[in-house]
């Protein structure tokens, strides 16, 4: 079996490469040059690991690269992860998010269309399309309210694949997938800042750790365990779409409270708002917060109902919240040391 991979060179990519090689496929991955001639997490993977995965130098924002790959491979499957991921940045970089997750993911299902109607496509959707709902648990029904730029060429991403996937009778599959995080998180999101931030504290830093908005409420996995539903989803019968996500709800604090319970230091807040701040036992400053990371708008209040993952593919997350924040504290306090 043969698998490409959009995006190997981000966290998912990691993780992805890694199981499609343990199952035996040919794995094919895209990686964008750099001047740097860098390759993103794919330089974390151990020598005889990377060796094996047959790379691509493209950009998916071009249709004829992908058209003549899809032509000369024809992967029975394909994963389309790359996209400007950043919530953050979409706010300021709204046009290229568009370029890369709108035009990208059209130029991935035309070549798929035109070059290639026996691949299996997995597209990367996200829960950010529910914006602030209002209903909890969400799942595949609930309405998608998207909040950002990201969250908007998402949607369009996930109805280009519903749409070439009824007109075309293609295999094309939408993972609605909730936040799933690593110790290979890329830096600037919240997560790998906090435990980034606390194996520096641990290590004597006297810098307290910046934040912004404390209070939103996110439902965090572990990345290896959602590679695996990502999987599943392309050996159905049927293409479909899935919610997957752990049912739990946990705010920003809560996280950065259990990654300092992991060094030992018992945070306690004080103040509210931007003035909230974390202390340690001892009285020195933990955490801070800034208006500098508050978006201009929020999507939070997620909890996911991953019950149609649980049934139809038998999938459900295997590592707790506690386990995944001591696996990503531990990996940063042994990459310091
Ligand atoms: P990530 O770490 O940001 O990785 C994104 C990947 O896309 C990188 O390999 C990046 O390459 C590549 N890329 C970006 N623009 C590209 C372009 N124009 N051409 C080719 N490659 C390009 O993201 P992730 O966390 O692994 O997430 C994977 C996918 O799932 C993304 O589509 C994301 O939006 C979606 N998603 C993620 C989550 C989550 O919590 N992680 C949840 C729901 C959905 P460079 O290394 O060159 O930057
Ligand atoms: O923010 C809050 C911030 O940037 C999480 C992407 O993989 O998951 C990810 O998007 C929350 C937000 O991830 C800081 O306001 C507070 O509410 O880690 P994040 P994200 O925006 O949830 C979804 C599912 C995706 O699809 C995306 O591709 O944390 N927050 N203080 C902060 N966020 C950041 N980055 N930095 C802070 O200092």
């Amino acid at each position: 079996m043969k698998a490409l991979i959009t995006g190997i060179s981000g966290q998912d990519g990691y993780f992805l490469s890694q199981l499609l090689l343990s199952k035996g496929y040919e794995v094919h991955g895209i990686v964008r040059r750099n001047s740097s001639m860098t390759q993103g997490t794919m330089d974390l993977l151990p020598e005889h690991i990377k060796s094996n995965i047959i790379v691509h130098y493209g950009d998916i924002t071009d249709g004829n690269f992908l058209s003549n790959l899809l032509m000369k491979e024809k992967p029975e499957e394909m994963y389309h992860l790359a996209a400007q991921s950043f919530v953050g940045y979409s706010f300021q970089n709204a046009l290229s998010t568009y370029d890369v997750n709108i035009g990208g993911t059209l130029n991935v299902c035309n070549a798929v269309k035109d070059a290639s109607q026996d691949t299996r496509l997995y597209f990367a959707a996200t829960s950010e399309l529910f914006g602030q709902p209002r209903v909890t648990p969400q799942n595949e029904t609930t309405l998608f309210m998207p909040r950002s730029p990201y969250a908007v060429s998402k949607l369009s991403g996930l109805w280009t694949i519903r749409t070439y996937r009824e007109a075309y009778r293609l295999y094309m599959t939408n993972g609605i997938l909730f936040n799933h995080e690593s110790e290979v998180r890329g830096p600037e999101f919240v997560t790998r800042k906090i435990t980034r931030g606390v194996a520096q504290i641990k290590n004597g830093s006297p810098d307290p750790i910046i934040l912004g908005n404390l209070s939103a409420v996110k439902d965090w996995g572990y990345a290896r365990d959602y590679v695996e539903g990502m999987w599943m989803m392309l050996q159905q019968d049927n293409p479909d779409d899935f919610v997957l996500g752990t049912g739990e709800s946990h705010t920003v604090r809560e996280f950065a409270e259990m990654a300092f319970d992991v060094i030992g230091e018992k945070i306690r807040w004080v103040g509210s708002g931007v003035n909230e701040i974390g202390l340690s036992q001892e009285g020195n400053t933990l955490v801070k917060v800034s208006r500098e990371f508050f978006r201009p708008l929020e999507s939070d209040n997620y909890r996911a109902d991953y019950s149609k993952a649980k049934k139809v593919l038998k999938w459900k997350p295997e590592t707790t919240f506690a386990d995944l924040v001591k696996i990503m504290v531990e990996s940063d306090l042994k990459s310091l040391n």
